[in-house]
Parts: C-alpha cells; structure tokens; sequence
C-alpha cells in the first residue's frame, strides 16, 4: 500500500506502555519532539494490572516529569516489609537500615497520569497501529512505518525508542547475530487477583509455605491485590474465588489468616516468570527500554522500575545530545543500562529462588531455603544488602 501520510519527528516511540509514555513525557519538558505508536487502546493498556511498588528512582522521575501530584496524594509510603515461612514472620525496615522507602502506587496509575499529562500537552500518541515496522536503524536516516486502519504511515526521525514490550517488534529489529539473549523461564506461574478488601496487613507479606509462595499487597486501603504460586498449567478460570482465599490463607501465617478479609474478586490473571535480558540495547539509532529488552519475576518487584532507570539514562542521553551536541549518553547507554539491569535480574532471581517452591526441589533444597531465611531473619547484614535492593540501587 502506498504510504499516504508523512510527517517527521526527533524521536519515534514505540509502545504506549509507561517506558514509552514516561519518555515522551520527560522529552517534552527538554523541548524534544517525540511521537508514540501503540498497538492497543488506551482503555486495554489502562485495564492491564501489573506492578504495585515503586522505588525512590522511578517517584522522583515522575516528579521530574511534572505527573507526581496524584502519585504524591494517593500513594502509600511503605517503610519495610513482611517475610514469613511456614507460621514465623519477620520484617525488614527499609527506613532504619536503608534511609529509603518505597511507594506503593499502582502501574495502571502511573500510566493513567501519563496519558493525562500527554494529553495535556497535546503529545501524539497514536493507537491501534498495526505492522509496525522499523527501517534504517543502522544509518543516519532512519524511519518507522504503520499501518491504521487503511493508512500506511511514514515518519522520519532521528531516534527509536523501543518501548514495546516483550513481545513487541524492536528487539527483533536488531539482528539475531548482533543480539546475545540470556533466559531462564520459572516452572511455575503467579495467580493475582484484585479484591475491594481492606489489606490483610499495612505492609506486603512474601511468604513461603510449604504449599508454595503467597504475596499479600495492595492499592489503596479499600482494594486488596494478592498472588499465590501456581502451576503453569493452570489458567485463572480454574480457581474459584473461593478456592483462591482458602489456598491463600494456607500460605500465609495463620494471625494473618485468621483476619483476612475476603470478598469476589475484581480481577483474576496468571503471569508466567522468567528472568530474560537481550544485549546490546541498542543498535544504530534504536534504543531498547524496559520490557522490550528485559524480564524479571515479580517477586523484587523490579519490572517496572528497571523500565524506569532504562528511561532515565535515555533521556538525559537525548538531552545531552540535543542540548550540548554531545553523543557521549547515548553511546554509553547500553553499557550503563545493563549494568542495573543485571543487579536487578540477580535480586529478583534471588528472592523468587529463596521465596518458591520448585518441583524437583530436594528435602536439602529446601534446608538451604529455610536457612537462608533464618540468616536473614537474624543479619542486619543480610536484611541491609536485602533492602538496599528492593528500595532501589542508585541510577
Ligand atoms: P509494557 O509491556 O508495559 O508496554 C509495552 C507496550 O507496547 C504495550 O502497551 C503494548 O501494547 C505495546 N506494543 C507491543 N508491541 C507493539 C507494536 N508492535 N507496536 C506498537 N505497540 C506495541 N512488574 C512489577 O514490578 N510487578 C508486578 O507485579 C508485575 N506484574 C506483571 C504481570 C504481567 C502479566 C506482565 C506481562 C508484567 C508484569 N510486570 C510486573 C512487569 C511490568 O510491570 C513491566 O515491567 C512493565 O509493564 C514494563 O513497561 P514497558 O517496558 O512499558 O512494557
Ligand atoms: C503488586 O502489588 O502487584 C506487587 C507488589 C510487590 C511485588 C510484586 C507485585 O514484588
């Protein structure tokens, strides 16, 4: 089909998940010219529930971006957590051993502000764009065309960001001998629903019972969001409401059973776990960010906030480039962005291994397990360094 419509931009991006709409946001404060390609509605990327915490970094991001007063007003500030195994629970006081604490706020919020504050600002966002596809990454000129309704689109940029998710089209943009991948897929999956239950507890709970993991958090004090470990097999429709809570409060210490408020779920889904990342992260005027160049298991609670620190080193890298004609940033991007990255991965490799439990875990897996916890459950050493990466390393 004949591309109808042309049009130019600094930076193309793709994907109107929060790496992309946190981007153009921040770009537009410098004056820098961007456009967002989505392939949903903005209803379907808003009904996604996904991640609950926010660290330090991505708060003051959204401070810097001008969308923090929501955030700021309705956001729970959460100063420790709580780990139990079997009936023993012990917390973990960011504030005392960290000086830190974490917002809990959920990711459908943060992307509800950004798409306000785009809309505010008159951003173009464009949805349901369909065969995205990216041309002349490796050269001076590249381009990116689309497809909507019965429109084939060009436009002309300086920069790509691919913001589009694990399954989008930007990392298989780059070619497969160029790209190193490294992955390890859990063999169990994540349970979540979404009750209007008050929390069972003020803080998170991450518990390992012998049944399996169990994550007790929430997003405001009226509406509850619990996890339970399950099989990869299962599917949400599988698990009545019912059968939900009680194999919940088996998980959990049997005080926090005992007062666990139940009620119909609001929403029911199963995520799949896998540690993933892809280097480079960049290639050519192509920039990956977030999901579209790296996966954690949820438990560290580390998906959205590594987007977040993908999306600061590439902004200031525009900046920097735009603002003092330097290309230093972005030439350094990758490199700075995969060494969090991989901090990030381990942690949350570290804590779903000490967390779960795994099919051909042996009698001595498990002593390593209940070990572990018991060292954590005494070393302010151990809860220091546990701390230091759930409230966020530094950018
Ligand atoms: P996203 O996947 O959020 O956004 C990518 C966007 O690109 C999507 O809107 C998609 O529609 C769009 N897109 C894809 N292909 C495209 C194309 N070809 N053209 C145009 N647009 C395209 N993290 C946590 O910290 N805690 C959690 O509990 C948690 N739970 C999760 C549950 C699930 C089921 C999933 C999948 C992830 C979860 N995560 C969690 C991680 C999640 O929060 C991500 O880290 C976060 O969404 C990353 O944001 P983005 O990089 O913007 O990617
Ligand atoms: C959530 O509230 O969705 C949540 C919180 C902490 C995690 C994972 C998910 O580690």
């Amino acid at each position: 089909m004949a591309v109808t419509d042309q049009s130019e931009t600094q930076v193309v991006i793709i994907g109107g998940g929060p790496s992309g709409l946190l981007l153009s946001q921040l770009l537009h404060t410098r004056g820098i010219d961007s456009i967002v390609l989505e392939r949903k509605t903005k209803d379907y990327v808003l009904g996604r529930i996904r991640a609950g915490v926010l660290e330090r970094g991505l708060v003051d991001l959204m401070h810097e971006a001008g969308v923090a007063d929501r955030m700021q007003s309705e956001g729970l500030v959460h100063d420790g957590t709580l780990i139990s195994y079997g009936d023993k629970m012990f917390r973990i006081s960011f504030g005392e051993l960290t000086g830190h604490s974490v917002l809990v706020y959920g990711q459908t919020e943060v992307t509800r502000d950004l798409y306000a504050a785009r809309e505010t600002a008159d951003g173009k966002i464009v949805f349901e764009v369909e065969d995205v596809t990216i041309q002349g990454a490796d050269t001076d000129a590249p381009f990116v065309t689309y497809r909507t309704d019965d429109a084939e689109h060009r436009v002309d940029c300086a920069f790509i960001a691919g913001c589009d998710g694990f399954h989008g089209v930007s990392r298989q943009t780059i070619p497969s001998e160029v790209r190193r991948e490294y992955e390890k897929v859990y063999p169990f999956g994540w349970l979540g629903v979404l009750s209007r239950t008050p929390p069972v507890n003020h803080e998170l709970i991450y518990a390992n019972s012998e049944r399996g993991f169990a994550l007790c958090s929430m997003r405001n004090e009226q509406l509850s969001r619990y996890y339970i470990q399950c099989d990869i097999t299962d599917r949400p429709e599988d698990w009545s409401d019912d059968a939900f809570w009680a194999e919940l409060k088996r998980r959990i210490p049997a005080d926090q059973a005992d007062k666990l408020v139940t009620g119909p779920t609001i929403e029911k889904s199963i995520a799949p776990l896998r540690s993933f990342v892809t280097e480079p992260m960049r290639w050519g005027r192509l920039f990956l960010c977030g999901d579209a160049a790296h996966i954690v298991p949820p438990t560290g609670a580390k998906g959205l906030n590594t987007a977040a620190s993908d999306v600061h080193y590439l902004y200031n890298g525009l900046r920097q480039f735009y603002e003092n004609d330097d290309p230093a940033g972005l030439d350094a991007y990758s490199q700075k962005a995969l060494a969090r990255v991989w901090k990030a991965e381990r942690f949350s490799w570290w804590f779903s291994s000490l967390m779960h439990r795994y099919p051909d875990q042996t009698t001595f897996d498990h002593k390593m397990q209940v070990a572990e916890l018991e060292f954590l459950r005494s070393s302010r050493s151990a809860q220091q360094a546990m701390a230091e990466n759930y409230v966020g390393l530094p950018y």
